[in-house]
């Protein structure tokens, strides 16, 4: 019996040894400990087995036992700190950047037409000392046409042209109500542009959108005449198109301007001779205009005998298409990064 127990003691002995220096993480390491020194491991079998040894037997095994455990316990101790050294060492060196490696490039995006456009004649406008307007979008029946001196029988008003919230509210048709809530607002003199997005209820084409965008004007001011109006727009036309632009204006109606033009700027293809762009015309068709309606003054709170002022309005997508050459309304609202990475 006591030959057989001291061979199984150092044969787990031996076995240990070869487990332990083969293992490799922390983990295999508290796997051997568990097979040869835990409750139900390998040792601990055969000390439960001493009972049946005589009384001179037991002392000499029970010291040969001691022997292999301080062996296997010491074999883990130095080998536990090799292992977690590696470990430390390869988890530092999943773990290294290079600082010095060249940076991913974020994908930058650029402006959209539309607001490149709009910032430039914002600009302008800002240069000749307007300030920028803005209001609500969903607009009382009020200002978008009652004090435009626009009539109940307009054809604007009609719920095939416009979109109404109630009776009373609607989806702004032009930026005029801005202007009209200045007015009511602001003392004279003022000087200001409204851009902004307007609703009408057309069926979607190439040129035409439920949703654009306008930039109106106003100035209102003592002995405010039409040479104010053209002097003004000619100075944003030829800043706009370059100092060779020419401007005409032609008699024209709006409820809420009297007298009311129509201006056209010298085309900026052929400069005037004539082209396919023009229709041969010379000149293209740019902005409505004209001096404020008295009756829109007065409704505002301004006194039309004291004040006058002009007003004008143009469309912020017809002038991006002609510059940039774009023939489809629809490209602009379309997100295309194949349309919209061209300008
Ligand atoms: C166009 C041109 C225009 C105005 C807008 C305006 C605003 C106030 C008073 C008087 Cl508060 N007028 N705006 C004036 C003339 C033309 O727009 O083609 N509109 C459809």
């Amino acid at each position: 019996m006591n030959f057989i127990m001291k061979e199984q003691l150092l044969k787990i002995a031996e076995e240990a040894k070869n487990v332990l220096s083969a293992a490799a993480t922390a983990a295999e390491l508290e796997d051997a400990r568990v097979r040869f020194l835990g409750k139900k491991g390998e040792l601990t079998a055969v000390l439960r087995g001493m009972g049946q040894l005589s009384a001179e037997e037991r002392p000499v095994i029970g010291q040969v036992a001691n022997e292999v455990r301080g062996q296997i316990e010491d074999l883990i101790e130095s080998k536990k700190t090799a292992v977690l050294a590696a470990e430390r060492t390869a988890k530092l060196a999943s773990e290294k950047i290079d600082v010095t490696m060249a940076g991913k490039k974020p994908a930058l995006g650029k402006r959209h037409p539309l607001t490149t456009v709009l910032d430039e004649v914002k600009e302008i406008f800002i240069g000749m000392g307007f300030s920028i307007a803005e209001g609500p979008e969903v607009e009382l029946d009020y200002y978008n046409f009652e004090a435009l001196n626009i009539p109940k029988d307009h054809p604007a008003r009609d719920t095939q042209d416009s979109f109404y919230i109630s009776d009373s509210v609607v989806l702004r048709s032009q930026t005029s109500p801005v202007q009209v809530r200045v007015m009511e607002q602001q003392k004279p003199p003022l000087r200001i542009i409204s851009p902004g997005r307007v609703y009408r209820s057309d069926a979607v084409d190439a040129t035409h959108s439920p949703v654009f965008h306008q930039i109106e004007g106003l100035v209102v001011d003592k002995g405010i005449t039409m040479a104010d109006l053209k002097g003004t727009l000619e100075t944003f036309l030829k800043t706009l198109y370059g100092p060779e632009a020419k401007i005409r204006l032609r008699p024209h109606h709006f409820p809420f301007t009297e007298p009311s033009a129509e201006v056209d700027v010298s085309c900026f293809v052929c400069g005037g001779k004539g082209c396919r762009v023009c229709k041969g015309e010379g000149f293209i068709e740019i902005l409505g205009a004209g001096m404020v309606h008295p009756k829109v003054l007065e409704r505002c709170g301004i006194d039309p005998n004291v004040y006058s002022g002009f007003a004008f309005g143009l469309g912020l997508e017809r002038v991006v298409m002609r510059r940039m050459n774009i023939d489809d309304l629809r490209l602009f609202y379309d997100n295309d990064l194949r349309f919209l990475k061209q300008f």
